[in-house]
């Protein structure tokens, strides 16, 4: 029995100032959102429109337009890049007959399909409450009424609105504390770790190889074609090799993290404030990158904003130019001169990894060097009490 997926229809603004190009490549970036979300984005339009209508964000005439291009497509269903407050959304349900969801909308739903662990879980469902809380206005006010002051409403007076603003609130405030345990319980297992060894984060865009680069450093992990396919971090320890004078083995404590998206929900970025805690506490950054994306640029100043926002910006890090066999050779001489300080990898066929390692090993402290005593650690130079 072949699978049937809800179809969709996707659009995006294009502003005054923003170049056609680039909202086609964000509308083909939310096709990928669309089909890991479980959907089957079936065509898009890309709406001109200098600033966002007040009532319906893209104006009645082309969202008619493009509803009615993606029901004979069989859609029922309308995906949009942009931010869309809760009364948008009714809005344009009430206008196309369509279902609708927001960017936000759709990657907190493939964070929610995704989640296994009960930290995950927790985060997830903590950034949607945040979603949602704004948002309830309306969805109930048809049902907006005085309740008198029994049962499970609050006081006298307190209307539904009010009911479901002040259960969502408990929630949130139920699942930050649960949150808080976890991330001391994370915390914990931290300090019980190997001492000693250098601890490094591989952070990056969505679907640029995190996890294949951990498998070529740790033998462990699953690499998916899929955004968003990791989202618990996984800490491993690799060997990078042994120490040519004792023989000791080098190795460090590598962590596969979430990927990093254009416009990354901010509520996803806080409540995923534990997880990313592997990442501000790491000795140092491996950024990895689809260098044969069409985006890079981009994606490295999105990458570079995300771990400034959560407090990373200045931990070392080296930048790994992943995906090199999908170059062309005149592309990849054209990085090398733009990237200098890069490492060029294949994690398909470990090339580049050998440089990798080297670049790890530089983090590890050797042995302590010998310095010379100052006068009060030596006992000799001490006066004798008399
Ligand atoms: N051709 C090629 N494909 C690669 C390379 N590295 C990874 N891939 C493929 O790219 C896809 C994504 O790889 P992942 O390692 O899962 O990427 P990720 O950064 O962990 O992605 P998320 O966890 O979803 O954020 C998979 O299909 C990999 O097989 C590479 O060097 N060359
Ligand atoms: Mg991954």
């Amino acid at each position: 029995m072949t699978e049937t997926r809800p179809r969709c229809f996707l659009l995006a603004r294009q502003g005054r100032d923003d170049k056609e190009e680039t909202v086609e490549d964000h509308l083909q970036e939310l096709v990928e959102l669309a089909r890991a979300g479980g959907l089957e984005p079936i065509g898009q339009a890309r709406l001109k429109r200098a600033t966002p209508e007040a009532r319906s964000f893209y104006g009645k005439g082309q969202l008619e337009a493009s509803s009615s291009e993606g029901k004979s497509l069989g859609a029922t269903l309308l995906i949009c890049d942009d931010e869309l407050s809760g009364s948008q959304v009714r809005n344009i349900e009430k206008a196309t007959g369509m279902s609708c969801m927001d960017r936000t909308g759709l990657i907190l739903s493939i964070f929610e399909q995704r989640a296994q662990t009960r930290e995950a879980r927790a985060q997830v469902e903590l950034a949607r409450f945040e979603y949602e809380l704004p948002r309830l206005k309306g969805a109930w006010t048809h049902l907006e009424r005085q309740a008198g002051g029994v049962g499970t409403r609050g006081g006298a007076g307190e209307t539904q609105i009010e009911v479901d603003r002040r259960m969502t609130r408990l929630r949130i405030s139920q699942l930050k504390k649960e949150l808080q345990h976890l991330e001391r319980v994370r915390e914990t297992q931290r300090q019980g770790r190997v001492p000693g060894l250098p601890r490094v984060a591989l952070v990056g865009y969505t679907n640029a190889g995190k996890t294949s680069i951990l498998k070529c450093l740790t033998g462990e992990g699953e690499p998916k074609d899929m955004l968003f396919a990791t989202l618990d971090t996984t800490t491993r320890k690799a060997w990078l090799g042994a120490d040519d004078e004792t023989g000791a083995p080098k190795q460090a404590l590598v962590s596969d993290t979430v990927g990093f998206i254009r416009k990354l929900p901010h509520q996803l970025v806080a409540a995923f404030r534990s997880t990313l805690g592997e990442v501000r506490t790491a000795d140092a950054l491996v950024v990895v990158a689809d260098a044969a994306h069409p985006d890079l640029e981009e994606h490295l100043k999105i990458v570079g904003a995300t771990l400034h926002d959560i407090g990373c910006g200045e931990h070392p890090r080296l930048l790994v130019l992943n995906q090199v066999d999908r170059l062309t050779r005149p592309r990849r001489l054209d990085m090398k001169k733009k990237h200098p300080g890069a490492v060029f990898s294949c994690a398909l066929t470990k090339d580049g990894i050998a440089d990798l390692r080297d670049w790890l090993c530089e983090l590890i402290p050797g042995p302590p060097r010998a310095r010379e005593l100052e006068d009060w650690e030596r006992p000799e130079l001490l006066e004798q009490p008399s």
